[in-house]
């Protein structure tokens, strides 16, 4: 079977130790480490989604299926950040408040810091002060919100509220994404930027940096 298949496959079973040699293997056959993330490791987080969502998977295969995607990151993340350029600004980054979804958010950091950012990373469960307090405190500019929750996404907005009730919207802009955030939720919360993707995010903080 294709090498980035049987990574896929193996995710969706939740097997974390094979999806580990498998990911190594493909690195060490000098498979683009792109290809490896994009059509192995997320390709199988995709169909776990699928499943999940027609209930034909529970939470405890969505959480072996995590776990094993954790195992290849890991292995993906050194390669990923082997940053090329000089540093490009800092990102305060996190999961908001009643979310406990990760994984993205930790992509979006991996690229954030191989293109240059320096990135302070507040983890999950992030609440609209402590965005803006690390940002006050770092200096940051930027500050990046992940959400995949149709009831955690509006905790954005009150990030965003919170800036503007601070004097501070526009002096620190915001970036927000997930899979359930879209460009037309980004206009309507007032967010200065919204990418879908880790790659497009990277491009996104470039830009509301004023570097691109
Ligand atoms: Co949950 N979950 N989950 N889950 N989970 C979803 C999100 C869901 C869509 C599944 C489904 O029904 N199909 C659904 C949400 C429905 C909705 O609200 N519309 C759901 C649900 C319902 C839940 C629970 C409520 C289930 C329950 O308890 N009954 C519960 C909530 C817990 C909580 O947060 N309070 C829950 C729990 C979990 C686990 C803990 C088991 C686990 C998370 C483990 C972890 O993250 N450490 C989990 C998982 C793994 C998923 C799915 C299957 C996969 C998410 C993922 O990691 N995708 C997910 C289904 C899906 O999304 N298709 C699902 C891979 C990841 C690389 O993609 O995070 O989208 P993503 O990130 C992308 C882009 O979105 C973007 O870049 C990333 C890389 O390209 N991006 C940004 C992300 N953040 C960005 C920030 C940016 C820019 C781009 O700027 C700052």
């Amino acid at each position: 079977m294709d090498q980035l298949k049987e990574i896929a496959e193996s995710l969706v079973e939740g097997q974390a130790d094979r999806v580990r040699e498998l990911t190594q293997a493909a690195i060490e056959t000098h498979t683009d480490v792109e290809k490896i993330l994009n059509e192995g490791l997320i390709a199988g987080m995709n169909v776990v989604g699928d499943q999940f969502k027609r209930e034909e998977i529970y939470l405890p295969e969505v959480l072996f299926a995590a776990r094993a995607m954790k195992a290849g990151m890991d292995l993906l993340e050194p390669l990923l950040l082997t940053a090329k350029t000089k540093p490009k600004g800092k990102i305060i980054l996190g999961t908001v408040s009643g979310d406990v979804h990760d994984i993205g958010k930790n992509l979006v950091a991996v690229m954030l810091k191989g293109a240059g950012f320096e990135v302070t990373d507040l983890g999950v469960g992030v609440a609209a002060e402590q965005f803006i307090e690390a940002a006050k405190q770092q200096g940051a500019r930027l500050i990046g919100m992940s959400a995949l929750l149709g009831t955690t996404m509006q905790n954005m907005q009150t990030t965003i509220e919170a800036l503007e009730a601070a004097g501070l919207k526009g002096q620190i802009k915001t970036m927000i994404g997930g899979a359930i955030v879209t460009q037309s939720f980004a206009d309507k919360i007032g967010a200065d930027g919204y990418a879908p993707d880790a790659g497009s995010a990277v491009d996104k903080a470039r830009e509301l940096s004023g570097l691109s």
